[in-house]
C-alpha cells in the first residue's frame, strides 16, 4: 500500500440512494484521483465507482482506499457495500499530484547513509507472497564492496522489496539498473506501477518479462523500460508511456529455492543504454 498524503479531512455531502449505496461528492475543492472512506463497522464493498475502481483492501474492513481517474470538485462517485446498516462516517479525498522528474543521475539508493530511506525520501519495505509469517527484516550492512541492502530470501513463495513514491516522471530514463549479488541462486524481477489517470483501468502493474538470475559476484543487471509490458487485462498497450510519466511503485521481486542473503548495492534508473 502506498504511503499516502492524507491531506484534507472533509465531511462530505453524502446522499442516500438506497440501503448500502451512496453517492459521495468531491467537495474537497481540488482535483482528486483517490479517496479514503471509513465506515461505522466492518463492511464488504460490493461495487465501486468506475472512475475509482481500485479498492484496497480487497477484503472486509472498516477503512478503504480507492484510486483511479481524476474526480473534479463537485463530481460524485457511487459505491455500495454490505451490510447496509453500516454508515459511511469519514471521507478523505486524495489530491491528484503532478509528477516530479527524477533528478539526474537517477539513483534511488546506494545505502551508503546506512538507513532504509531512499534518496526520494520513501523507505524500502519488504513484503512476502505465498508464504506464511512476516517478511524478514531488511537491514543495511557494509562489506568490502560497500554498503548494501541485505535481504534474507525465503524458500517458499516470493519476496518483494518495494518503494512507494509520489508520482515520478522517469521519461528521461531508459531503464532500471540493480547492482546486486546473491549467496544462493535467486531470480530477481523488477515490478513497476504507474498511477495512471489516462488508462481506463486506473492503477496498472507492469512486470519485467525476464527476471535476472543473480550471480554470487556483484553484477549490474539492467531492466529496460521498453521490456515492461502492461499486465494483461489492465491497460491498453498504447498507454505504455504513462508508466514513464507517473511511476508510483518500484519493487524487486525475489524468488529463491533456499534461504540465503541477497545483497543490493545500488538501484536506480539509467539514462541511455550505454550509460
Ligand atoms: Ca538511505
Amino acid at each position: 500500500m502506498k504511503a499516502l498524503p492524507l491531506v484534507v479531512a472533509v465531511a462530505s455531502a453524502v446522499s442516500m440512494a438506497c440501503a448500502g449505496t451512496q453517492t459521495v461528492e468531491n467537495d474537497a475543492g481540488f482535483l482528486a484521483d483517490g479517496v479514503q472512506l471509513e465506515f461505522s463497522q466492518t463492511v464488504t464493498i460490493s461495487s465501486a465507482d468506475p472512475r475509482l475502481p481500485h479498492g484496497y483492501p480487497a477484503h472486509a474492513a472498516r477503512s478503504f482506499w480507492f484510486y483511479g481517474w481524476p474526480v473534479a470538485p463537485g463530481e460524485t462517485i457511487a459505491l455500495s457495500w454490505h451490510p447496509a446498516a453500516a454508515a459511511l462516517i469519514g471521507v478523505w479525498w486524495i489530491p491528484w499530484e503532478e509528477a516530479v522528474p527524477l533528478p539526474a543521475p537517477g539513483r534511488l539508493d546506494d545505502f551508503e547513509d546506512g538507513d532504509l530511506r531512499s534518496e526520494l525520501g520513501a523507505e524500502w519495505v519488504a513484503v512476502t507472497y505465498g508464504s506464511d509469517g512476516p517478511p524478514p527484516p531488511l537491514r543495511v550492512l557494509r562489506d568490502n564492496a560497500g554498503a548494501h541492502l541485505a535481504l534474507e530470501t525465503v524458500s517458499s513463495g516470493s519476496l518483494s522489496v518495494a518503494l512507494e513514491v509520489s508520482p515520478l516522471d522517469v521519461s528521461g530514463y531508459a531503464g532500471v539498473y540493480v547492482r546486486m549479488a546473491s549467496a544462493v541462486p535467486a531470480n530477481v524481477a523488477v515490478e513497476l506501477m504507474a498511477r495512471d489517470p489516462c488508462c481506463c483501468d486506473g492503477y496498472r502493474f507492469e512486470n519485467a518479462a525476464r527476471p535476472a538470475a543473480v550471480s554470487q559476484e556483484i553484477t549490474e543487471y539492467r531492466f529496460p523500460l521498453d521490456a515492461f509490458t502492461a499486465e494483461p487485462g489492465h491497460c491498453p498497450e498504447a498507454s505504455a508511456p504513462v508508466l514513464r510519466a507517473r511511476l508510483i511503485h518500484l519493487a524487486l521481486f525475489v524468488t529463491a529455492a533456499e534461504v540465503g542473503t541477497l545483497r543490493v548495492y545500488e538501484i536506480g534508473f539509467y539514462a541511455a543504454p550505454n550509460d
